[in-house]
């Protein structure tokens, strides 16, 4: 009997960088009340429904990030990637992304344009199909949707 398509397609990898594990915990004004394990059950449910498999990580080291996306370019078919504060400073992921050179959505849980404007420039956009910022954990389940189109697009091609 055939294996369903959903149970074989890779999945994707939804990385957070550093301190998303105090989320719910501290600065519940900035980044809200809902913790990480609970941002992950959100992700979890969402992509089930679009037929998908993720895997989520968190890391407040660098090069784990950058090794999780290499291994996302084996393993993966998208990437979504809150890198948190690396977003602004970290040529590392930027150049592992370049590499992984897979379908990837940026995200940020807060509006990066009503803070300082530090917060102002990212490594990773350039890279990125597509940003989503300002709407905290939803953000990740319009890059759910949006990478379920995009895939769904490759495929007809
Ligand atoms: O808005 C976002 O998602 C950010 O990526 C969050 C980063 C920040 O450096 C980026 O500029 C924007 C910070 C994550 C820190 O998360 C915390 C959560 C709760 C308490 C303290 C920090």
């Amino acid at each position: 009997m055939p294996i369903p398509e959903s149970l074989t397609a890779k999945p994707i990898y939804i990385l957070n960088g550093p301190n998303l594990n105090l989320l719910g915990v501290r600065e519940p004004d900035i980044y809200g009340r809902e913790t990480l394990p609970a941002l992950e059950m959100r992700c979890r449910t969402r992509a089930k429904e679009l037929g998908f498999s993720i895997v989520f990580k968190q890391s407040n080291i660098e090069g784990e990030l950058v090794n999780w996306i290499q291994e996302a370019r084996e393993a993966g078919a998208g990437i979504i990637i809150n890198a948190a504060a690396y977003t602004h400073t970290s040529v590392a992921i930027h150049d592992a992304l370049k590499a992984a050179d897979l379908p990837t959505v940026e995200v940020h849980l807060s509006n990066l344009y009503t803070r300082e404007e530090f917060r102002h420039q990212s490594f990773i956009s350039p890279l990125a199909r597509g940003v989503i910022c300002g709407f905290g954990g939803l953000g990740y389940e319009f890059a759910l949707l949006a990478l379920r189109q995009i895939l769904d697009s490759r495929k007809q091609d």
